[in-house]
């Protein structure tokens, strides 16, 4: 396997510890100060003026765009207006919220509980929780339908509990989340863009023996990794591969024969110094319909219910191949081109072009893994991510030059081949160090030149200072033709890795909620059970021993039940149904000093389970604000002493 690259200095590539002194000195500072002034020496130009006229959005305008992002460790999904970046919504997903009661209402809390594993269920239950605490959410993606959003799921990870979840685009409410057996650390995820998303790809980080039960510990020549396959239909495990190395970020094909994961590790290191000992790391390319074939062939072994196939070196067969680029690469962005895979070389000043035609070769004619690599233009330091415009031009993130290079795919290749072109057409100075970035639709058929949004990791001096922490920079450039225009700042709070940018015609979310909709299915259930119309006037309450079931409408401003009694430790459940069926017009439900708080939007049915505390007087309110009376919407609990 040859590890030459053409037109990379040994001298350009960050070794080691070149590598982590850069790193390292980005965040002490001094990297940080070198971008400054473009922003607003161009901001002044006349044609900044024009520019940002293009990406306003007037007072009581809409956005062309919706903008879907991540919040790394926040754990939710935030909705934004693009270009105006206004921040519409925001979705709880692995995060306990108080507005919406997210991680309080029983119809959350089934979501948040039903895809743990046992063995997940069982750890938390002896640390007396019901669910993970926390999510770190990297990657939110949208399902495709050939090659181009669809408007039905949007789909993301949680890094630190091993999750994939999803959320539904009609009503904007995460509707699954499981924990992937076997891997460890779920980070990079996407769909696949073709024929449909049938599968949702999601990369295991984190190296673990491949039964983690305690038997193996610090022996990581006995550790593998994961890649995980989730039929996106009924989000469960398709299946699993076993392979060398860890796994990074990923993407897959406009052909639906491959998928693709970078990894920084090769060398199965466990420390800094191991893990970017290696000139050369690899992509794992995976063969879809070989993997496929073997599970229908019974090529695998079952592991916590799950098929995996072995995928190792020396054991890959026609399932995968590991593509040599250099050291500890990060994004993964398949172009709209159809044939050009970008790999961010991080550790290395480049970018690895694959031609995912060239793969078949390697994969049934013996050609050397590294043929399929066209191009690898040096970009600058510490290119992460890549998006594209679809008129060929890449745009790549420089984490430590803080700056976003435009390139030219085509020009890339033919310098490749010898040939004296420059494949740059521009940079531009971002504030500061940036990870992600996006185009309108840049990941997507429809990708277009119209937007430029660099999600910058540090805002240093560009906004009021608020303390230690500091928020964090997003960016907008106009994009016309080689010249990016910053257009607009914005902070954001923690942490924004990842945004994809969707025509507004594609989502076409409810405005009220349908009566019969799946989400409270289970408290429709009971209701029926005990006798009570949840699409009728309820104010009804059952007693069942220590059990009370408090069935009870809301129309603005009032409650259906303006008290009701039960007696200390009883084991309450309110369920409230929305009656009202007017735009925008949600009440809420907070019972005071029981932890309890929901949304229930027009339309629907929300429900609460709670213990009665002490004896006393509780008055319940509606949190969310309704009507001029919105104060006087409230009535109280009656907490009679057990023994009374
Ligand atoms: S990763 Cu954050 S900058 Cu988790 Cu997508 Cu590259
Ligand atoms: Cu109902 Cu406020
Ligand atoms: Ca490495």
């Amino acid at each position: 396997m040859s590890e030459e690259r053409k037109g990379i200095s040994r001298r350009g590539m960050l070794g080691a510890t070149a590598g982590s002194a850069a790193l390292a000195g980005a965040i002490g500072g001094r990297a940080l100060m070198t971008g400054g002034a473009i922003g607003a020496a161009t901001l002044a130009g006349t044609t900044a003026a024009r520019a940002a006229e293009a990406t306003s959005v007037e007072p009581g305008q809409l956005d062309e765009y919706y903008g879907f992002w991540s919040s790394g460790q926040t754990g939710e999904m935030r909705i934004l207006g693009i270009p105006s970046m206004r921040e519409l919504m925001r979705v709880p997903v692995f995060n306990t919220d108080s507005a919406t009661g997210w991680g309080i209402t029983n119809e959350s809390k089934k979501i948040l509980t039903e895809g743990l594993t046992e063995k997940t269920k069982k750890f938390l239950a002896a640390n007396g929780l019901e669910f993970p605490r926390n999510g770190d959410l990297h990657h939110v993606h949208m399902s495709f339908t050939e090659g181009r959003y669809d408007g039905r799921f949007l789909f993301m990870n949680d890094k630190a509990n091993t999750r994939v979840a999803r959320v539904r685009c009609d009503v904007m409410k995460t509707d699954k989340i499981i924990e992937i057996p076997n891997a460890k650390g779920i980070h990079g995820l996407r769909p696949q863009k073709w024929p449909r998303t049938n599968y949702v790809f999601a990369n295991g980080e984190d190296e673990v023996p491949m039964v983690n039960d305690g038997k193996i510990l610090d022996d990581p020549s006995q550790y593998v990794n994961f890649y995980t396959a989730i039929n996106a239909d009924d989000m469960t495990v398709a299946w699993q591969v076993m392979v060398t190395g860890n796994l990074d970020n990923t993407d897959a094909d406009y052909e639906g024969k491959y998928a693709f994961s970078t990894s920084y590790n090769s060398e199965m290191g466990m420390n800094l110094a191991d893990m970017t000992a290696a000139d050369m790391d690899h992509v794992v390319v995976y063969n879809i319909a070989e993997i496929e074939k073997g599970i229908e062939a019974g090529d695998f072994i079952e592991l916590n219910g799950v098929k995996v196939i072995d995928g190792r070196k020396g054991s890959e067969k026609n399932y995968v191949r590991y593509i040599p680029v250099p050291n500890n690469p990060h994004g993964c962005n398949m172009a709209p081109d159809k044939v050009h895979l970008c790999i961010g070389g991080k550790l290395s000043p480049t970018v690895s072009v694959i031609d995912v035609t060239k793969l078949e070769d390697v994969f049934y004619n013996g050609a050397d893994p590294r043929s399929v690599v066209v191009a690898e233009p040096e970009l600058g330091l510490g290119p992460l991510h890549t998006c594209f415009d679809g008129q060929g031009r890449a745009y790549t993130t420089l984490f430590l030059d803080s700056q976003v290079v435009v390139w030219d795919i085509e020009k890339a290749i033919k310098a490749y081949a010898g040939e004296q072109v420059d494949p740059i057409v521009t940079k531009a100075d971002v504030h500061y160090q940036p990870g992600h970035n996006s185009t309108a639709e840049g990941e997507t058929l429809d990708a277009s030149a119209k937007f430029y949004i660099s999600m910058n990791k540090f805002s240093k001096d560009r906004f009021l200072n608020v303390g230690p922490l500091k928020p964090e920079n997003e960016q907008v450039f106009l994009i016309e033709g080689d010249k990016l225009t910053l257009v607009h700042d914005g902070p954001t709070f923690a942490e924004p890795h990842d945004s994809i940018i969707v025509h507004a015609s594609k989502v076409n979310p409810l405005s009220i909620w349908d009566r019969q909709d799946r989400m409270w299915a289970e408290t429709r259930k009971q209701a029926e059970a005990d006798g009570v119309d949840l699409d009728d006037w309820q104010d009804t309450v059952i007693r069942d021993g220590n059990k009370v079931r408090v069935y009870m409408s809301s129309q603005a401003p009032q409650f259906a039940i303006e008290s009701f009694t039960v007696k200390e430790g009883d084991e309450v459940t309110v369920s409230v149904t929305n009656l009202d069926d007017i735009d925008d017009l949600t009440h809420g439900f907070t019972m005071g000093n029981h932890g309890v708080a929901m949304e229930i939007g027009p339309q629907a049915t929300s429900s609460v389970t709670f213990i009665a505390g002490q004896p006393g007087v509780y008055w319940y309110y509606c949190q969310w604000f309704c009507h001029a009376l919105h104060m006087e919407m409230r009535g109280r609990m009656f907490v009679e002493p057990r023994d009374a």
